[in-house]
């Protein structure tokens, strides 16, 4: 049994705890935005300002229904009083929820085979007595993470009419930037979303996308993609979700379905080894 195999098995026991405090922010899944792992275990707890609650937007969230689980719990912390709210699972790319509490504690569990890419859930602090209200501005134009979400303006909720917003995605040198949208709903043909093979909109044009099918995964060439999107007068609809991440040189995208197999053949390997001990 190699030490490898000693500190993999070790470390998939451990239970990680991730702690968030502030107004926003965003929690993702382990190893996001490749798959979670198989037996994972980790726990996060959120807490907004006093005299706020919280309110969670779902940017993207794909796990196996329903073994592979986030437990939503109101409360953290020191409270003991914590109450479990709901577990979700699946599917819920642009779902979102309150919880009428400055703290939560939200654990996420896998079971023993099959990984998707699981989440990206953002936190917003909302003022105590009143409604969470999207903020019908565009998101900030630069994204330099190694990865990230991009979205139209107030989603999951529809954005404005006649806006533009632009979006920066920049990577180190030497890398490119792969880019999947998890979820796209525009008005056909008037609000559109324009994606640049570069830094501006004076590179080469990859496609220009509205309606509502999923654009294909996105591929730059070098460490630069530019989005622009626009929408018109009227007709507003939820628009668009999109994971971006950066990767060291040009690398072939792969198929979601292939990472669930290799990780499970990993499991089995990782087995195998601990029995052979
Ligand atoms: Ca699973
Ligand atoms: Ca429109």
């Amino acid at each position: 049994m190699s030490t490898l195999i000693i500190l993999a098995s070790f470390f998939q026991l451990c239970i990680a705890q991730l702690n968030f405090e502030g107004s926003t922010g965003i929690l993702y899944s382990p190893n996001y935005p490749d798959n979670y792992s198989n037996n994972a275990n980790v726990v996060y707890t959120v807490t907004v300002p006093v005299g706020n609650y919280i309110h969670l937007t779902f940017l993207d969230f794909e796990t196996e229904n329903p073994y592979d689980f986030l437990n939503i719990l109101q409360g953290g912390g020191d409270d003991d009083e914590l109450v479990s709210l709901k577990n979700v699972s699946g599917e819920q790319t642009g779902t979102s929820m309150d919880i009428s509490d400055s703290q939560s504690t939200l654990i996420f569990k896998s079971d023993l085979t099959t990984t998707y890419r699981g989440f990206a859930i953002r936190f917003d602090a909302v003022k105590a007595g009143t409604l969470f209200s999207p903020t019908n501005s565009c998101p900030s134009p630069l994204h330099a993470s190694s990865f990230g979400i991009v979205t139209t303006p107030s989603f999951p909720y529809n954005y404005p009419n006649n806006i533009s917003c632009s979006y920066l995605l920049l990577a180190p040198a030497a890398h490119t930037i792969i880019l999947q949208f998890v979820a796209f709903n525009t008005e056909d043909g008037y609000d559109i979303v324009w994606i640049y093979d570069g830094s501006n909109n004076s590179f080469p044009l990859i496609g220009k996308y509205s309606g509502n099918k999923i654009p294909p995964i996105i591929n730059s060439s070098g460490n630069a993609l530019y989005l622009y999107f626009r929408s018109d007068l009227v007709n507003n609809f939820q628009g668009f979700s999109g994971i971006y991440n950066s990767v060291s040189g040009v690398q072939p995208v792969t198929d979601p379905s292939t990472k669930s197999k290799k990780n499970l053949l990993n499991w089995l390997k990782g087995k195998i080894g601990n029995s052979s001990n």
